[in-house]
């Protein structure tokens, strides 16, 4: 028996195997049912019991040898004959990949961040749903005002001190309690308000809201910081123009509007024939807000700024109708892609 499987791997170690046919037959001789090797194992059973140890260690590793040489010659020749018959066109185009691309809700957020990051301003996250206190209380809304209204917030299971935040004001009223001035932040951020679903409105939209406090901080810095980002966002041609508007957390408070830049202020349909785009709201942070976010306003001042990213991507991008931001339909993002 010893001497058989001896001749064995001899025999397997003098094989010269080029081709899968040639494969084909060794595997058929030595590793089918009824191969050679699977003969030695019907061979062992005749084998003195005091003999089996050291002939089933040497059966063992003789049908291991056989395996192992069996899938190294299978993976060879499969490369050799793979070189042969197929070569490879150097110059066929690469096939396009199906990458992942950036929402444009996605890149537009990253653009305005970018512009504040620039001159210092740091992003600061929060909670998207709110206790009443951080929405509307310490952001100087009266107790009947109508964005308190269930009319225009989503309240959470009936419990009118918690809501989705309307705004990421919200955020910054939490950054005055914990930090101390200077403070220069942003925050972008998914809010709800409970409006109907139309062209120019959804309940769901995203905003970048900024702030600035520390000593001294005045209108004219508010406005500078703004122009700056204008140029920077719409291109350096662009001319801003404040109006005065009113909300409970600035005073004085001002919406501002940028010179459109698809006419260049000539008037177009764009800018409904005035030259002008608004863009974003923006004013002096409420003496009352300061305080109720524990920063003391005798000391300090501030200016705050918000805009919607979607009202901003549909001037950028020229998008008609707000909720193609939300269906995703592949053929609409598919036009920005590359475009980051
Ligand atoms: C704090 C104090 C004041 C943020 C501001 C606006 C003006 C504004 C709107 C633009 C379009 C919201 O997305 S929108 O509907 N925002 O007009 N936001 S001032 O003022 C703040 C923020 C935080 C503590």
């Amino acid at each position: 028996m010893k001497e058989k499987i001896e001749g064995l791997k001899k025999q397997l170690n003098d094989l010269k195997i080029e081709s899968e046919e040639q494969l084909e037959s060794f595997r058929l001789k030595y590793l089918s049912k009824k191969g050679l090797i699977q003969s030695l194992f019907e061979d062992f059973k005749n084998v003195p019991k005091e003999d089996k140890p050291d002939v089933g260690q040497m059966v063992n590793v003789l049908k291991n040898q056989a395996y192992e040489m069996y899938n190294s010659l299978k993976s060879e020749i499969a490369r050799k004959e793979d070189k042969g018959t197929n070569d490879i066109d150097l110059t066929r185009p690469v096939e396009f990949s199906h990458f992942g691309a950036r929402h444009p809700i996605s890149l537009v957020r990253k653009e305005i961040i970018d512009i504040f990051n620039r001159i210092g301003f740091i992003i600061s996250e929060g909670p998207e749903v709110e206790d009443d206190f951080h929405v509307f209380t310490a952001l100087n809304f009266p107790e009947e005002h109508p964005a308190r209204d269930m009319q225009d917030t989503f309240f959470i299971e009936k419990d009118p001190d918690i809501a989705l935040r309307t705004h990421t004001s919200s955020v910054q009223a939490r950054v005055m309690e914990s930090q101390n001035p200077p403070i220069r932040t942003i925050s972008p951020g998914r809010v709800f308000r409970n409006e109907a679903i139309s062209a120019r409105a959804h309940c769901i939209f995203h905003q970048v809201e900024g702030l600035y406090v520390d000593k001294n901080v005045s209108f004219s810095d508010l406005k500078q910081t703004l122009l700056y980002f204008a140029k920077e966002m719409f291109g350096e041609e662009t001319k801003i123009r404040l109006r005065p508007s009113y909300f409970p957390f600035t005073e004085p408070s001002a919406e501002m509007d940028v010179s459109c830049n698809i006419c260049g202020g000539k008037g177009c349909n764009v800018c409904k024939y005035t030259g002008w785009l608004e863009i974003l709201g923006c004013g002096m942070v409420d003496p009352n807000v300061l305080k109720n976010c524990g920063i003391d306003s005798e000391k300090y001042t501030g200016f705050a700024f918000g805009m919607g990213v979607e009202r901003i991507a549909m001037l950028k991008y020229q998008v008609k109708d707000l909720r193609l931001f939300f269906e995703n339909d592949k053929r609409f993002l598919d036009q920005f892609r590359g475009a980051y």
